[in-house]
């Protein structure tokens, strides 16, 4: 049952579990916007893998809204090369603060997941009714499986509770406090390093991983942020809410893009000895453009201001 859909940030505590990664920092700036109180806390203060850290913090802080924005995050290779770690963080992390938001009244919470809950065929673009439709992309069904159980348990708290708990669901997301360390990032911040230090260097060319075939959809956090923002003060329902920008490029389309953004000349090799992954990710926008969000940053120019951002870091 939808409880009532307005929610109110005026006035209220806010937790932004997560606060420096990319999305709980654009949402922590986000915020900045409204007149809330936002509240915070890193490693040092509460580790979010301990149950009783989470108990304590919470019944102490007393926030009336979260943002779930806590997460063990990487791209491709990270995913696939440490399965453990991407189950067993995300499931604990959420689990802790999930049920300690439940018994401290926390009027309301956001889970963040992944556009990589879906089947890795599903029909595109993806519609939210296609969870649990067919089998998950091996490379992150790791992190897909605690990040569907993370819906899972938002609605479970729904249905027995009443707890107005939602998620909301971004697409491949980048732009400034992204990971840009090699082995580790997405493939937006890699491009953009191979393409800077292969310009730094005079180097001939770059070389991307897989077949540059797939495609993916991309969106800046800043929109993320606005659009968890949005869904926090108007969406109350069971079912998650993709947000993603509509559209959809291939990833040599991307290189090229970083590469001219960046002012790399050379070429653009692949090594198809790298994984794909899923061939296409392209979720339905369609439910969140009915609420009357959509994104406003072009991918070109959050592309050059994320740049101008990593420029900005010494790089
Ligand atoms: O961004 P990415 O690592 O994640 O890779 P996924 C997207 C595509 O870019 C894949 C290719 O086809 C990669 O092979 N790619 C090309 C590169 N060059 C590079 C490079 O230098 N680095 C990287 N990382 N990729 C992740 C999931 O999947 O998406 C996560 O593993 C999460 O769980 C995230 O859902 C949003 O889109 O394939």
């Amino acid at each position: 049952m939808p409880n009532d859909a307005r929610f109110s940030l005026e006035g209220k505590r806010v937790w932004v579990a997560g606060h420096r990664g990319m999305v709980g920092s654009a949402i922590v700036r986000r915020l900045a916007g409204e007149n809330c109180e936002v509240i915070l806390a890193g490693r040092e203060v509460v580790d979010l893998k301990r149950q009783d850290q989470v108990d304590a913090w919470m019944a102490k802080e007393k926030p009336d809204a979260i943002f779930l924005a806590a997460a063990k995050v990487g791209g491709i290779l990270a995913n696939d090369t440490f399965p453990a770690d991407f189950l067993y963080d995300n499931l604990v992390i959420e689990t802790n603060i999930i049920d300690a938001a439940y018994r401290n009244g926390v009027a309301k919470l956001m889970f963040l997941g992944s556009s990589c809950i879906y089947p890795k065929l599903a029909p595109q673009p993806i519609t939210e009714d296609s969870l649990l439709t067919g089998p998950l992309e091996p490379t992150n069904e790791w992190y897909a499986i605690a990040k569907i159980a993370g819906i899972k348990l938002a609605q479970a708290y729904r249905k027995q509770h009443g707890a107005d708990f939602i998620s909301a669901m971004p697409t491949n997301l980048y732009g400034q406090g992204d990971n840009f360390d090699l082995n580790s990032s997405h493939v937006l911040p890699a491009l953009m390093r191979k393409a800077h230090e292969a310009k730094q260097a005079g180097a001939s060319s770059i070389t991307i991983w897989g077949t540059g075939a797939p495609r993916r959809e991309f969106l800046n956090a800043d929109d993320c942020a606005d659009a968890c923002v949005h869904l926090m003060k108007t969406y109350s329902d069971y079912e998650h809410v993709n947000v993603g920008s509509g559209e959809d490029i291939t990833i040599l389309e991307l290189a090229r893009l970083v590469c001219d953004v960046v002012g790399f000349q050379g070429d653009i090799l692949t090594d198809p000895s790298k994984p794909d992954g899923t061939p296409r990710k392209l979720m339905s926008a369609d439910k969140l453009r009915a609420m009357g969000w959509a994104p406003r940053i072009p991918l070109r120019e959050g592309v050059a201001k994320t740049y101008a951002w990593f420029l900005g870091q010494g790089n």
